[in-house]
């Protein structure tokens, strides 16, 4: 796929951000009514999350049916050429909870490659953006990862969900807070690891993300200069692992974090 073909679907999926957004937002301003179902303990979803995601892959293959496209609630189809890989409401808990801490995460991937990453925040209108090659923005503005070269300098974001076990999570705080770092944790993956693009948080790790989950602000992170494991490459678009993304100059320290 050349680079226009890029371009083309990088600017769509700006145009069906928006529209998913619009669609998270009536959801989130009606809580009360939506019908939730628990896929595991700790681990629900609802018709919203399903609706969003029903947004975006229609808009997606209405314009580019020979694509293929991952999404965290409809499964995947494969293509012989780019892949989108979609999740509709990243912080599904967070969401139903009302708290402001959820976003809408697309990521295009071509050859094993990533080419964009867009995410969206539509409680604060925040929106991270990376096109491969040209850059990250944070509402259009040019974004750095921090310039930290000890876990002590910043704050470092720790994911958890039921798939990781407690005691892996037990060693990362316990190195962590060793080296002097300081820990937050939302129930969004993908915005933690955005707020490494962003400098405000020096360092991302979790045990197991889903690649719908991390993919698009993995891509910002490595456009803003930090530094992140191949995802990708270890567990393919549809898959699962470890992420770790940091500054550049804390990313081994990060690493030696986990178990
Ligand atoms: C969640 C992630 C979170 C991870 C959870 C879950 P969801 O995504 O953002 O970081 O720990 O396992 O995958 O389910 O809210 O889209």
């Amino acid at each position: 796929m050349d680079a226009a073909a890029i371009d083309e679907r990088f600017e769509v999926a700006q145009r069906i951000m928006r529209q998913a957004v619009q669609t998270a937002l009536e959801y989130h301003g009606n809580l009360g009514r939506l019908t939730i179902e628990h896929k595991g303990p700790q681990d629900l979803v609802s018709e919203a999350d399903r609706a969003v995601e029903d947004v975006i892959k229609a808009a997606v293959l209405g314009s580019f049916p020979q694509d293929g496209f991952v999404g965290e609630e409809t499964g995947s189809t494969e293509s012989d050429g780019g892949i989108w890989i979609v999740d509709p409401i990243d912080g599904t808990q967070d969401f139903l909870l009302g708290l402001p801490t959820w976003c809408v995460s697309i990521a295009f991937a071509v050859d094993g490659s990533l080419a964009f990453g867009l995410i969206t925040n539509p409680v604060t209108g925040d929106v991270y953006a990376a096109r491969a090659g040209a850059g990250a923005t944070w509402n259009g503005v040019p974004i750095h990862a921090a310039t930290a070269t000890s876990l002590a300098d910043g704050v470092t974001a720790v994911g958890h969900s039921r798939h990781s076990s407690p005691a892996d999570l037990a060693v990362i705080m316990e190195r962590l807070t060793s080296a002097g770092g300081a820990i937050r944790s939302i129930g969004s993956g993908a915005l933690m690891i955005v707020w490494v693009a962003t400098g405000q948080c020096i360092g991302y790790v979790e045990m197991y993300i889903n690649a719908w989950d991390c993919l698009a602000a993995v891509c910002i992170v490595n456009e803003a200069g930090g530094r992140t494991n191949d995802f990708l490459g270890e567990n393919g678009p549809a898959g699962h692992g470890r992420i770790i993304a940091g500054a550049p100059g804390v990313f081994d320290q990060l690493t030696a974090l986990l178990p």
